[in-house]
C-alpha cells in the first residue's frame, strides 16, 4: 500500500494530473476513493434544531418579511451545516436529497400561487382558518394534518383566521437541482381561485380504503390533504398491538389509488412510541427528516444522543445507525427519500447486533439556542 500511494504522489503522476485538468479532463486515479467509498459517507449531518430557536426566528421573520413585499412565501428552512460546504450555488439543504422549513402565514396574508417541477408536502404545526389551492382545489388546513401538493401543480396560501398558522415543508429540491429538471412558474394572476368544489379529494375519499372506480390507474395521489383524526384513529388501532421494534407505531401516508407513498420522491410517516419505549437500532440508506408532534425523549445517532421535545426537528442522515426513547407519549412525524433509494435500488437496511441492539451513548449534541 505504501508503495501504491508514493506511485500515486510521486511528481510523473502529480504533474500528469495538473496537465489533464487544463483540458478539462480528470484522473479516476485521483478520484475514485471519494467517488466509490465503501458505504454511505453522507455530507449531511446529524443535526438537531430547537423549537425555541426555530419559533423566535421566525416571529423576528415576521416583521422583516411580509408575503406582499416578498412576492413569496415566509419561510425559514433547514441548512444542514454538513451540506453547507458543499453546495457551490449558496445555499444548503436539509439531506442530500429534500429541503425542508417552517412556513408562519398571518392572517390576511395571500402566498401568491406558483408551480414547479419540484414536489411538496405540508405538516400543519399550529393554527387554524388557513387554506391552500391546489389545483384549483381550496384545502383547509389544521393542526396534525398531511398535505401533498405533487410536481407541476398549481398551488397557493391564503390565511382568513385569526391567529397565526405554521407549518413544515418538505421539497425534494436538491433532488431535483441534482437532475437539472427544476423549472418554476409564477401564477399570472396572485392567487389562482376555487376551480372545484372545496376539499373536494377528501369529500371523494371518505371510505378510506375503498376508491373511486374512476381512480384505479390514477399515478398523481388523488387525495390531497389526509387529516389528523384518520392518522390518530389508524394510529390507536395499531397501538393495540406489538410495536415495530425500530419505529414504535408507524403509519405511511399512501396514495390511495395505488398504494404507493403519497408524494413520488417522499415517504411521509407518522409514528408514535409510548412513554418507556426504546427502540433497537438499525440503519438505512434512506436519510430522514423528524418533526417531534408531541412529547419529548432522544435518538442516539451514530453513538450521539440527541435530546428532543414537541416543535424541534431533527436529521438523521443515510446510513446512520439510530434508535430512538421516548420519555412520555410521542409522536413524530417523518419525512424521508425511501422511495428514491428504492427505485434506484440503492435502499439497504441493516440491523444493529451488538450490545443488545442498543448503542453505546458516547456524547451529547449541543442545540444552538437563541
Ligand atoms: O409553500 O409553496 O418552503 O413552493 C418552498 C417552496 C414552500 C410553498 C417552501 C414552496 C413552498
Amino acid at each position: 500500500m505504501a508503495e501504491k500511494n508514493s506511485f500515486f504522489e510521486s511528481q510523473m503522476v502529480q504533474d500528469f494530473n495538473k496537465e489533464i485538468e487544463k483540458f478539462h479532463l480528470g484522473p479516476l486515479w485521483n478520484a475514485i476513493p471519494d467517488l466509490m467509498h465503501k458505504q454511505p459517507t453522507p455530507q449531511a449531518q446529524a443535526y438537531l434544531w430547537k423549537w425555541d430557536t426555530i419559533y423566535r426566528k421566525l416571529m423576528e421573520a415576521r416583521e422583516i418579511f411580509t408575503p406582499e413585499r416578498g412576492g413569496e412565501r415566509r419561510a425559514i428552512y433547514f441548512q444542514n451545516p454538513g451540506l453547507l460546504q458543499r453546495q457551490p450555488w449558496g445555499w444548503a439543504s436539509t439531506t442530500q436529497t429534500l429541503y425542508a422549513a417552517v412556513q408562519l402565514i398571518l392572517p390576511g396574508e395571500t402566498a401568491p400561487s406558483h408551480r414547479h417541477t419540484q414536489s411538496a408536502m405540508r405538516f400543519i404545526m399550529e393554527g387554524k382558518g388557513a387554506y391552500t389551492i391546489v389545483d384549483g382545489e381550496r384545502i383547509y388546513m389544521d393542526e396534525g394534518d398531511y398535505l401533498i401538493t405533487p410536481g407541476g401543480l398549481w398551488h397557493g396560501h391564503r390565511h382568513d383566521g385569526d391567529e397565526p398558522m405554521i407549518w413544515m415543508d418538505c421539497l425534494d429540491i436538491p433532488f431535483v437541482y441534482s437532475t437539472g429538471g427544476t423549472f418554476f412558474e409564477g401564477y399570472p394572476d396572485n392567487l389562482q381561485q376555487p376551480e372545484i368544489p372545496d376539499n373536494y379529494k377528501m369529500n371523494r375519499y371518505q371510505g378510506g380504503m375503498v376508491r373511486p372506480i374512476s381512480d384505479r390507474k390514477s399515478s398523481i395521489a388523488p387525495l390531497s390533504s389526509y387529516k389528523w383524526n384518520q392518522t390518530d384513529a389508524a394510529l390507536k388501532g395499531l397501538s393495540q398491538y406489538d410495536p415495530d421494534p425500530f419505529d414504535g407505531y408507524a403509519v405511511e401516508f399512501i396514495n390511495p389509488s395505488n398504494g404507493q407513498t403519497a408524494n413520488y420522491n417522499m415517504a411521509a410517516w407518522m409514528q408514535r412510541l409510548p412513554s418507556g419505549f426504546h427502540s433497537k437500532a438499525h440503519r438505512h440508506t434512506n436519510a430522514v427528516i423528524y418533526q417531534v408532534h408531541k412529547g419529548s425523549g432522544y435518538t442516539v445517532i451514530d453513538g450521539v444522543k440527541f435530546n428532543w421535545s414537541k416543535g424541534d426537528f431533527f436529521v438523521v442522515p443515510n446510513w446512520a445507525l439510530h434508535e430512538h426513547v421516548a420519555l412520555e407519549d410521542s409522536d413524530l412525524f417523518s419525512v424521508s427519500d425511501l422511495p428514491i433509494m428504492e427505485r434506484q435500488n440503492l435502499q439497504r437496511e441493516e440491523v444493529y447486533d451488538k450490545n443488545d441492539g442498543y448503542q453505546e451513548v458516547k456524547s451529547e449534541f449541543e442545540p444552538l439556542l437563541p
